[in-house]
């Protein structure tokens, strides 16, 4: 996808044009098939689809959530069709074109799974993941996730703010920030052992940050349980900063004195910061944050959306940066 230059990867041609352009053209031409042009198959496939956007999918086990009672946590926009939150996806485990996750997800064994809770915490545990799923009641966030690369989706999750287990193995007085490490099985993910990034994929948060109600730590989507590609079982969501900071199939949660070095920082510090807030007025040094495609309604002819400062989530969670030069802290 973004950084790969440095590695010989021309990523703007390889991930993210052609891919991106054949996917629109094939959704472009379901939706004109659609409306009477094709025979009846066609015109049932695309009906599909649409209904698609709003019903349960019906693919994998329920898991429903209480409607969220945290500010924030439910935009009114329409979430994306599920073909698209489950076939569009970044997840360099299983290869760095969007239809890869997809394709290739279907290896990931989510069973037996357990997430290591250790540092500088009271109460380090390892979770057993179905453990982890009754630790707190579930609810569903409706959130915008917008990547770095400039399209965005709306997604129903399900699960719970992290602040929940947060507070559960209680954080020492040294412990300022969250870092949060994730599968890297060779024999399951095809990637893994590509120069593509540095494994396992890491990522990290302020521990205030990480204690926001806003920040997810998801089971489900569009009530059911994760699909393999969108990080089954368990993945976090930090629905104000660019996707790559919501680290998919976590098997450890570590909590330390220091910030911690994560994988897009180690592989271009120069382009991907440790905070990655969205933020139209920073650019990323190749191409323009201020705009972005909504996928699903992103047609040849239509309108680019104009990026919103934290995504839109700018009064719940600014104050977390109140006197902070976000241009160098980007
Ligand atoms: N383990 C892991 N987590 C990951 C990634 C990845 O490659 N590996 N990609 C990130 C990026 S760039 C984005 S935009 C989101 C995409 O999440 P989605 O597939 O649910 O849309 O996952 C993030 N989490
Ligand atoms: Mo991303």
């Amino acid at each position: 996808m973004h950084f790969l230059r440095d590695k010989g990867f021309d990523h703007a041609h390889r991930c993210e044009i052609t891919p991106r352009a054949t996917y629109e053209r094939r959704r472009e031409l379901l939706k004109l098939l659609g409306c009477g042009v094709a025979g009846a198959a066609m015109a049932s496939w695309a009906a599909r689809d649409a209904h698609a956007q709003t019903a349960r999918p019906g693919k994998l086990a329920a898991l429903s959530g209480a409607r969220s009672a945290v500010s924030g946590g439910a935009t009114m926009e329409k979430p994306s069709a599920y073909v698209d939150a489950t076939g569009y996806n970044n997840f360099y485990e299983f290869g760095t074109d969007k239809g890869d996750p997809a394709q290739n997800a279907h290896t990931l064994k989510t069973r037996p799974w357990t997430v290591a809770i250790e540092g500088e915490v009271k109460k380090p545990k390892v979770y057993d993941i179905d453990e982890l799923l009754k630790l707190a009641p579930m609810e569903e966030r409706i959130y915008r996730l917008r990547c770095v690369e400039g399209w965005s989706m709306v997604i129903p999750w399900v699960g719970y703010s992290l602040a929940e287990l947060i507070r559960k193995v209680e954080p020492t007085g040294s412990a300022k920030y969250v870092e949060f490490v994730t599968l890297a099985d060779p024999k399951t993910m095809p990637f893994v052992g590509s120069g593509v990034l540095d494994w396992p994929y890491a990522e990290g948060l302020r521990l205030d940050e990480a204690m926001h109600p806003l920040t997810l730590l998801a089971f489900g989507m569009y009530g059911e349980v994760l699909p393999n590609q969108n990080g089954a079982p368990v993945r976090a969501v930090v629905p104000w900063k660019y996707g790559f900071k919501s680290g998919k199939s976590i098997v450890k949660i570590r909590f330390t004195a220091k910030q911690p070095t994560t994988s897009w920082v180690k592989s271009a510090a120069q382009e991907y910061g440790f905070y990655s807030n969205v933020n139209p007025e920073v650019d990323h040094p190749r191409w323009s944050q201020a705009t972005e495609r909504r996928i699903g309604e992103d047609g040849i002819f239509a309108k680019k959306r104009p990026t919103l400062m934290f995504n839109g989530y700018g009064p719940q969670v600014a104050s977390l940066y109140a006197g902070m030069d976000l241009k160098k802290n980007f």
